[in-house]
C-alpha cells in the first residue's frame, strides 16, 4: 500500500511539473505522448484505489455539472477596479498625483512602476489554502462575485496545487482568464461548422466558457489564466515589491505576462505604452491598454484608494478598435466595369484613433447578412491599418423609422438600368462608357502605369476634364491642347507642357499595353499579353470568334464572351480607330510558331531582385517562349527564377525539389532557347 501511495505521489509530482513547463513556462519538457502515458498510469492507479484520489490530483480537473447555478462568494479583500488614463496628459497627471501625495508623506525619490499589458478577459480570484486550490470566483461587483471553482479547475494554467516552497498558508491570487486569439478563431470555426452560435470576440468567448453549467464543456475551451495581483495573504511575509511578488507567484506555478517590466519615469512609462501599442496586433491575445502600478507595496498602502480604485494604479487605455455609431445612409458607388458597391455613410466616429465616416459593405449579400437598415446603430471595427468594417447592427437600438435599402434599379450617376444576373453576387450599371462614374474609372485605368502610362494625369485632373466635357472618351485625351490645359486652375506652364509631352510619349506603346488599357472586362495584363502574342495583330483579335479566343492560353468561355462582346460594340471599334488615328502605335509582333515556344506547358515563377531586367520583363520573356507565369510555387511549378532577397518562394521550391535558376542561370537558359530556334 505504501508503495502505491508513493507511486501515485511521484506521478502527480511529475505531471504537475510537466504541466507547469507546458502551460506556464511555454517550454514543454516531454513529448505529449509521454505526458499522456504518465496521466494514464495515474488514472489507472486511482481507479484501482479510489480512496487515494485527492481533489488536487491532475486527473481531477473536470468535476460534476453544477446544479442550481453559481453561488455568491464574498471577497475577503475587495477586488478593485482601475482608474483610466486616455492620453499622455492623463498619464503625466497620474504620475504627478502619485508624486505629490508621496511628497506629503515625506517620500521624495522617484518611484518605480510595475507595468504590464491589460488583458481583455475576465477578472478572477483564486484562493489557495495550504497550497491547494479551494475556491475560484469572479470579480462581481468587487465585494462579492460568483463561485466558478468547478469551471476554473479545468483551465490547465491554473495550478490545482502550488509548487515549490515558502508560499503562505492562505493565498489569494488574482488575474485574468482570457482566450488567446488563435483558440478563439478555432472555437468559432468549429461552432460555425456545427451550426452553433459563434462568439463576438475572445472576451465574450472567455466569459461564455466560464458560465457553462457543465465543467466538461469549459474544459474543451482554450482558456488561460495570467496573474497580476493578489487578495488575502495570511501566514507569510512577502517582498515589498509588487514585481517581485508576481515573480514568486510564477515560481509557485502561475503564468505572468512576459511583457511585464519595472520602470521609473513618466517618459519611460509613455515609451512602454507606445511600445506595447505597436506590438498590439502581433500579440497572441487581445489587450485594451497597459496597467501601471506603484511597485512598492508599502507605498501603495500609504496612497490608499478613492471609491474602489487604487490611487497607486492606472489603466492607460488604447484607443478603442470598436465603436458604436449611426449608419446614416447607404450609397452606391460604380466601378470601372459598372460593378455596384454599397458604401456605408456613418456619423463620424473615432475608431482606433482615426476618424471614420465611410465603410465598404462589399455587396448586397453583405447588407442582407448583417440585416442593415439606414438609421441603425452599428458596431464599427478597425484594427491596425485595416479598412474599417461594419461588424453588425445593434437591433435593440433600431429606430422605428429605420429603412431597408434595396438595390437601386437605376444607376445613381447615369440613370442607366442596374442589373444583377441570376446567381451573381455583383450588380452592375449597364450604362457602360456613357456612365460618368465608369468613365472616370475607365480613364484612370487607361492612364495607369501598366496601361498607357501617362505621367501626371491623375484622378483630380481627369475629374476636371470630364466635368468640362473636354474628355468623354480615351481619344479625347489626345485632342487636349496646351492652351486648354493652361486655362485650368492650378495648372502652370510647366505642368501643362509636361502633360502634353506625357500624352505624346504614351502614343508609342505596345499591343499588350494598349489591349490592357482598353479595360475589357476580365482582361488583365497577362491575358492582354497572351492575346497579343496569339493573334499578332489587333485586327485579327477584333475578328476572332469565341472559339478562336478560347484557344488562347488561359482564356476561358466567360472571358472569350466578354472580349467578343467588347469588339461587337460599334462605339468601342470607333474609339479604337480614333485612338489609332491620333497616332497610337506599337511595334509589330512576330507571332511565334509553336516550335518557337519551347516552354509551352511549363509553369514558371519569378522572385527576388534581378539585375539585368525587371521581373515583369523576365515574365514577358517567359510568356513569349510559351511558359505560363504564376505568382506562387506549388508542386506544379516547373522552375523558379530567384534573385537575391528571395524568401518563402525559394524555401518552398527547395522543399518541393523544384529546379531553381539564379539570374545568370536564367540568362544562359534563355540564350540557349533562343539560339535553338
Ligand atoms: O490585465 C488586466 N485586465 C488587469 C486588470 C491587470 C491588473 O494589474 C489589474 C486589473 C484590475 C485591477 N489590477 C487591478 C488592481
Amino acid at each position: 500500500m505504501k508503495a502505491i501511495e508513493q507511486q501515485i505521489a511521484a506521478l502527480r509530482e511529475q505531471l504537475q511539473k510537466h504541466n507547469y513547463a507546458y502551460y506556464v513556462l511555454d517550454e514543454p519538457t516531454v513529448p505529449d505522448a509521454e505526458y499522456d502515458r504518465l496521466f494514464h498510469e495515474l488514472k489507472q492507479l486511482e481507479e484501482q484505489h479510489p480512496e487515494l484520489v485527492t481533489p488536487d490530483s491532475p486527473t481531477q480537473r473536470v468535476g460534476a455539472p453544477l446544479i442550481g447555478g453559481f453561488t455568491p462568494v464574498e471577497h475577503a479583500v475587495p477586488m478593485l477596479s482601475l482608474d483610466n488614463a486616455f492620453s499622455a496628459d492623463d498619464l503625466v497627471a497620474f504620475c504627478r498625483r502619485v508624486a505629490e501625495r508621496l511628497d506629503k508623506e515625506g517620500v521624495r525619490e522617484a518611484q518605480a512602476f510595475c507595468c504590464e499589458p491589460k488583458l481583455d478577459g475576465i477578472a478572477v480570484t483564486l484562493r489557495y489554502e495550504q497550497g491547494a486550490l479551494v475556491q475560484a470566483a469572479t470579480r462581481g461587483d468587487g465585494t462579492a462575485g460568483e463561485n466558478i471553482t468547478a469551471n476554473v479547475r479545468t483551465i490547465p494554467s491554473v495550478p490545482l496545487r502550488l509548487q515549490g516552497s515558502g508560499f503562505p498558508p492562505v493565498l489569494e491570487v488574482r488575474g485574468e482568464i482570457y482566450m488567446p486569439r488563435g483558440g478563439f478563431q478555432r472555437l468559432n470555426e468549429q461552432a460555425l461548422a456545427a451550426g452553433e452560435k459563434t462568439y463576438m470576440n475572445p472576451r465574450n468567448a472567455a466569459s461564455g466558457s466560464l458560465r457553462q453549467i457543465d465543467p466538461a464543456v469549459t474544459a474543451k475551451r482554450p482558456l488561460e489564466f495570467c496573474c497580476y495581483g493578489y487578495g488575502e495573504i495570511d501566514g507569510a511575509l512577502l517582498p515589498d515589491s509588487h514585481f517581485d511578488r508576481l515573480r514568486l507567484f510564477h515560481q509557485w506555478g502561475f503564468r505572468i505576462n512576459p511583457e511585464m517590466q519595472r520602470i521609473t519615469g513618466t517618459e519611460a512609462l509613455q515609451a512602454y505604452y507606445d511600445d506595447i501599442a505597436a506590438k498590439r496586433d502581433a500579440l497572441p491575445y487581445d489587450i485594451d491598454g497597459v496597467v501601471f502600478k506603484v511597485d512598492a507595496v508599502s507605498l501603495q498602502e500609504r496612497l490608499g484608494m478613492v471609491s474602489r480604485a487604487p490611487r497607486w494604479a492606472t489603466a492607460y487605455k488604447f484607443p478603442a478598435q470598436e465603436e458604436l455609431t449611426v449608419l446614416e445612409r447607404i450609397d452606391f458607388q460604380i466601378g470601372r466595369t459598372g460593378a455596384v458597391t454599397p458604401v456605408a455613410r456613418l456619423q463620424p466616429v473615432l475608431v482606433g484613433g482615426v476618424m471614420v465616416s465611410n465603410a465598404t459593405l462589399h455587396n448586397m449579400d453583405e447588407i442582407a447578412r448583417l440585416d442593415l437598415h439606414e438609421g441603425d446603430t452599428v458596431i464599427i471595427h478597425r484594427a491596425g491599418d485595416v479598412i474599417p468594417k461594419v461588424l453588425r447592427a445593434v437591433p435593440e437600438r433600431r429606430p422605428s423609422n429605420a429603412r431597408k435599402v434595396p438595390l437601386p434599379d437605376h444607376c445613381p450617376v447615369c440613370d442607366a438600368p442596374i442589373e444583377r444576373l441570376e446567381g451573381e453576387v455583383i450588380a452592375r450599371c449597364t450604362g457602360g462608357v456613357t456612365c460618368g462614374a465608369q468613365r472616370l474609372e475607365a480613364l484612370k485605368h487607361f492612364v495607369s502605369r501598366k496601361a498607357m502610362d501617362i505621367d501626371g494625369v491623375g484622378e483630380k485632373l481627369l475629374e476636371t476634364l470630364i466635368e468640362k466635357q473636354w474628355v468623354m472618351q480615351f481619344s479625347d485625351l489626345y485632342r487636349l491642347t496646351f492652351d486648354q490645359l493652361m486655362a485650368l486652375d492650378r495648372m502652370g506652364e510647366k505642368s501643362a507642357q509636361n502633360t502634353i509631352d506625357a500624352l505624346a510619349k504614351s502614343k508609342q506603346t505596345t499591343l499588350p499595353r494598349f489591349l490592357f488599357a482598353l479595360g475589357i472586362r476580365e482582361v488583365g495584363e497577362t491575358t492582354a499579353r497572351n492575346l497579343a502574342l496569339h493573334f499578332g495583330h489587333l485586327d485579327a483579335l477584333m475578328r476572332a470568334s469565341e472559339e478562336a479566343l478560347i484557344a488562347v492560353t488561359d482564356v476561358g468561355p466567360i472571358m472569350a464572351k466578354h472580349i467578343r462582346q467588347f469588339f461587337e460594340q460599334e462605339h468601342n471599334v470607333d474609339e479604337i480607330r480614333s485612338l489609332i488615328g491620333q497616332g497610337i502605335q506599337w511595334p509589330a509582333i512576330e507571332v511565334p510558331s509553336v516550335d518557337a515556344q519551347p516552354l509551352v506547358g511549363e509553369t514558371w515563377v519569378v522572385t527576388g531582385k534581378l539585375e539585368t531586367a525587371t521581373r515583369d520583363e523576365v515574365k514577358a520573356d517567359l510568356q513569349a517562349l510559351g511558359a505560363k507565369v504564376v505568382g506562387s510555387v506549388s508542386a506544379q511549378t516547373t522552375c523558379l527564377i530567384a534573385g537575391p532577397g528571395a524568401g518563402s518562394k525559394l524555401t518552398k521550391a527547395e522543399s518541393l525539389g523544384i529546379p531553381v535558376l539564379d539570374e545568370a542561370g536564367w540568362l544562359a537558359r534563355r540564350q540557349a532557347l533562343l539560339g535553338a530556334n
